[in-house]
């Protein structure tokens, strides 16, 4: 459809296509979305790792749409609201959360939902869909509040098959809430293609049965993500209602650190990905083209954000257990006869007796 054509600023190679923009584009400000490109990524890898060594119960990886959450994230003021779901750790970091709780939060810690003081950050959403009902619900209660604070809700292409996804966009339409509904295209929902999730061509046009304006970027090139994002925030802001934002991307890895993607897609496709549009290697070439890139550097950069995930992997190992009393005593207000019974057994388990 002629009016959902992919809106990019940079193309593959690192070349400028927006020279719009090229005024806002300081050496400081393209070093910093590198930086935060290359630090997430970081993470990303070394919680995989943490994985298969045992010390963190599962994860959800999202190699490949760097661009995508830390653009967009970027984009927010401070004192927005941002709803991620299990995948979008890298939008949530950008946006101020701690990397130690993050980490609490893939070992099962309830207290890895809690984000930093004054820092409006959802717990991460697993019901798929949910969040973006929340985040108009949040947006609708900044309107009333008479603040020019705005929401973002990120979801994938599966959630647009979820109800919650309809009602979402109906509700801020219709009450013209201050919400960027952004999704972000990896083109599969665990093991589904796209082409078996939808017959509509994009995402995007989904926003006209809503009225409202839809969008269709590339989600690996981090200057459209983050300058287009920025449009729709300031369009929320003026009380001109909510954007659907399609990001296009690519997730490498698995759905889970439970998936194995090689039963269900051919993984060389992704290697093809990663040479042909890798989001971080674009801002790469474009930094070269531009005579803006300096190995040193770039060295230095990669070995501080190591060393600061580290000391958050460090944080999280520290943390004190959990008290395997909280599992049961507050299900209910007053305990059950089962609830106890399971109490029970659950001790005399971590006893090593056998019933
Ligand atoms: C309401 C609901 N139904 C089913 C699931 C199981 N489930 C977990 S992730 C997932 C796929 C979601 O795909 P998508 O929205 O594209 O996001 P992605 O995982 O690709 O980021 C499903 C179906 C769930 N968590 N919630």
């Amino acid at each position: 459809m002629e009016q959902f054509q992919m809106i990019r600023y940079l193309d593959e190679n690192g070349n400028l296509l927006n020279s719009d923009i090229s005024k806002a584009l300081s050496i400081d400000f393209i070093k910093e979305l590198y930086t935060r490109l290359l630090y997430v990524r970081t993470f990303d890898r070394k919680a995989i790792s943490l994985q298969r060594q045992g010390r963190l119960g599962t994860y959800a990886p999202f190699e490949g749409q760097e661009a995508a959450q830390v653009g967009s994230a970027l984009a927010l003021r401070p004192d927005d609201w941002l709803f991620p779901t299990y995948r979008d750790h890298a939008a949530s970091i950008t946006f101020g959360h701690s990397l130690k709780t993050i980490l609490l939060y893939w070992n099962g810690r309830l207290e890895g939902c809690v984000p930093p003081d004054g820092k409006k950050i959802f717990p991460p959403a697993v019901p798929i869909a949910t969040q973006l009902l929340h985040a108009t619900g949040a947006a609708m209660a900044e309107q009333r509040k008479g603040t020019d604070n705005a929401a973002i809700a990120y979801f994938g292409d599966g959630a647009t098959s979820e109800g919650d996804f309809h009602e979402g966009l109906n509700f801020a339409s219709v009450f013209k809430a201050p919400v960027v509904f952004f999704n972000q295209n990896n083109q599969f929902a665990i093991s589904v293609p796209i082409e078996r999730q939808m017959n509509s061509e994009t995402i995007a046009q989904k926003a006209v049965a809503y009225g409202i304006p839809g969008i269709r970027i590339d989600g690996n090139d981090i200057l459209a993500v983050y300058f287009e994002t920025k449009k729709a925030l300031n369009r929320a802001r003026n009380g001109e209602g909510p954007t659907l934002i399609e990001a296009v991307t690519w997730r490498y890895g698995a759905h889970t650190t439970a998936d194995d993607p090689t039963k269900y897609r051919n993984q060389a496709e992704s290697e093809v990905k990663r040479e042909k549009s890798d989001p971080i290697l674009r801002l790469e070439r474009f930094m070269k083209n531009e005579g803006n890139w300096n190995d040193e550097w770039h060295e230095k950069v990669a070995q501080e954000s190591a060393q600061s995930i580290e000391k958050a992997v460090a944080e999280m190992e520290a943390f004190p257990e959990p008290n395997v009393d909280d599992l049961f005593d507050h299900v209910f207000a007053e305990k059950t006869w089962s609830i106890m019974d399971q109490k029970d057994q659950y001790f005399e388990f971590l006893r090593g007796v056998n019933r």
